[in-house]
């Protein structure tokens, strides 16, 4: 590193102190805290992401959100080149970076992370960060630090992509990478084209009545609302309506978005009676999670149809398709791909879905809570369906297996075109397509689950037919230490403090159908607690026992 570097970077993070007496963690979706104090860590992700950048010769992409959370915090992460989380190798860089007390102790740290991931500052490629953020008000003065951050690498350009959603950043930086057309004009494009190419290809009679046409979307008063307004003008169907979209007066996340309607189960602001019966969905605050729900007609409750039942209809349409292109008639045929098609969950999803899955004989896999983990698992599949409970998920596809499928496509287009398999062939490519491959994206989700039930003909009311939720109830715990508690199996089980794996087993066997677990939050300085049973009232309770056996076993808090 030369001298010109070494001052530069001295200098610039001397404007940027870091907050005192707070520990920040990466965690399981990057930096989250009260936006007030996190410009120095903003800054210092800018200074990661160009170096990063450096080390991968590509494009990496630096976004300012805290999700669901609420509008006076804030956040930062990184997608990868593939458009991905960034890879955990790095996180723990990401942490003493953001906890380096002063400019000497963060440049000491740069010099040895550059040496031992032997990256070069004089290479041909200039480091490139492609830079998003949410609707939050502190999301402008966060993306000047992130800015300053970039620039004190030398030759780093930072470019600002505007406000956007966090799974459109991750298709820009995924699209940029792989040298395709890759601005915002291009995501909306890629989508709505697959989407009408999936609604020219629904089977004739399968169209459902005029009512179940029309969808009401609650855009949490956050970037996907305002998304989604452009995004449907270039759609003829299904009618959207858009609530909560932020223009309204509405604040971020305030009883109102996805993570609110899955966690309290109770209608958004702006539904109501009148919207008793119809199909209604609710985004996060920055568009990457998606659940769907019915008014019901009593006390603002809702029938939540969440991350479970989207995976559940995504699992049955694709395996159908998958056994269309694989047959002829009743024969198999003779240019046969075995495609390994698997589901990915967590901990968190209804036990009452996981057997459905099982049901249809698809193969269920389990990971640890956080999408890095999920995503990395369903990779491992030609097509790996994953979805967490709280709707944030997404469906990828091998590149060998949507190479065949192209050549397969092409070959029945010249040979049968309009032939049943042909069709599958050209669903699966579309589906392809408009789900992002990179990250959960609601947008996307939101018309892949619109194209599939129109191509089944369902309501939304069939479609959360398909099995019925176990009564489940989430509580928070505040505890003295969070990481007192550590699990194992896919978080089912705590190994530590030793005795209340044991203790909490005696709960959940007091109750039918009981199942209880514990995690500390990534997110949050709290326990979660999972608790799960044959009715609400038992669920509501086993949850409660587990939630004082916090309080024993770690120390006092209080459950909400
Ligand atoms: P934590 O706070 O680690 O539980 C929450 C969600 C995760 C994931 C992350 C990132 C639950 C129970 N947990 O993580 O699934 O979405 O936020 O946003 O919903
Ligand atoms: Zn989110």
């Amino acid at each position: 590193m030369n001298e010109e570097q070494r001052s530069l970077l001295l200098k610039s993070s001397s404007r940027f102190p870091p907050p005192q007496g707070v520990k920040l963690s990466y965690g399981t979706a990057g930096f989250r805290a009260d936006a007030s104090i996190l410009e120095s860590t903003v800054y210092r992700v800018g200074i990661l992401a160009a170096l990063r950048s450096l080390k991968t010769k590509s494009v990496i992409g630096l976004m300012i959100t805290a999700s669901h959370n609420k509008v006076s915090d804030n956040g930062v992460k990184i997608a990868d080149p593939s458009g991905g989380m960034l890879t955990q190798n790095w996180e723990p860089f990401a942490d003493a970076l953001a906890n380096a007390s002063d400019p000497e102790d963060l440049f000491r740290l740069i010099i040895e992370f550059v040496k031992k991931e032997n990256i070069h500052f004089e290479g041909a490629c200039p480091a490139e960060v492609l830079l998003g953020r949410d609707t939050r008000p502190s999301g402008g003065s966060l993306l000047e630090a992130a800015k300053q951050g970039i620039s004190s690498i030398v030759g780093a350009i930072a470019l600002d992509m505007g406000v956007l959603t966090t799974p459109q950043l991750h298709w820009i930086v995924r699209a940029r990478n792989k040298g395709m057309k890759a601005s915002e004009v291009d995501y909306f494009e890629q989508l709505s084209s697959s989407f009408r190419c999936l609604m020219d290809l629904i089977p004739e009679g399968s169209k459902i009545n005029e009512m179940d046409d029309k969808l009401i979307v609650d855009g949490a008063n956050g970037v996907g609302g305002e998304k989604l307004a452009g995004l449907k003008n270039m759609l003829n169907s299904p009618v959207i309506d858009v609530r909560n979209s932020g223009k309204e007066g509405g604040v971020l996340n305030e009883g109102v978005g996805a993570d609110y309607v899955q966690k309290e189960k109770v209608v958004p602001v702006g539904f109501g009676p009148s919207d008793v019966g119809l199909r209604c969905a609710s985004l996060d605050g920055d568009a990457d999670r998606l659940v769907y729900f019915l008014v019901l007609p009593k006390d603002n409750k809702i029938d939540l149809v969440d991350g479970d039942k989207i995976l559940s209809l995504f699992a049955l349409f694709v395996k159908e398709q998958l056994a269309i292109l694989n047959t002829n008639g009743n024969e198999k045929i003779n240019n046969y791909y075995h495609a390994r098609l698997g589901v990915v969950q967590t901990a968190y999803a209804n036990g009452a879905s996981t057997d459905y899955l099982k049901k249809q004989d698809l193969e269920v896999l389990f990971t640890p809570t956080g999408v890095k983990y999920l995503h990395e698992k369903a990779a491992e599949f030609d097509i790996g369906i994953y979805f967490e409970a709280n709707g944030h998920g997404t469906i990828l596809f091998s590149e060998e297996f949507l190479c065949w499928l192209e050549a397969r496509d092409n070959e029945l287009s010249s040979m049968s075109k309009g032939s049943e398999q042909q069709k599958a062939a050209s669903r699966l490519l579309a589906v392809s397509k408009l789900i992002n491959q990179a990250v959960g994206d609601a947008l996307s989700g939101l018309l892949l689950v619109e194209a599939i039930l129109q191509h089944m003909g369902w309501s939304i009311h069939l479609w959360n037919a398909l099995y019925q939720d176990l009564p489940s109830r989430q509580l928070k715990v505040k505890v003295v230490d969070r990481t007192a508690i550590v699990t194992a199996n896919a978080e089912t089980v705590v190994v530590k403090p030793p005795g209340l794996q044991e203790a909490i087993n005696a709960e959940i066997a007091k109750y039918p159908q009981g199942r209880s677990f514990v995690r500390p939050s990534g997110t949050e300085d709290i326990i979660r607690v999972y608790a799960e049973a044959s009715t609400q009232d038992a669920a509501d309770s086993l949850g409660n026992s587990v939630a004082r056996l916090m309080d024993k076993f770690l120390g006092f808090g209080s459950s909400s």
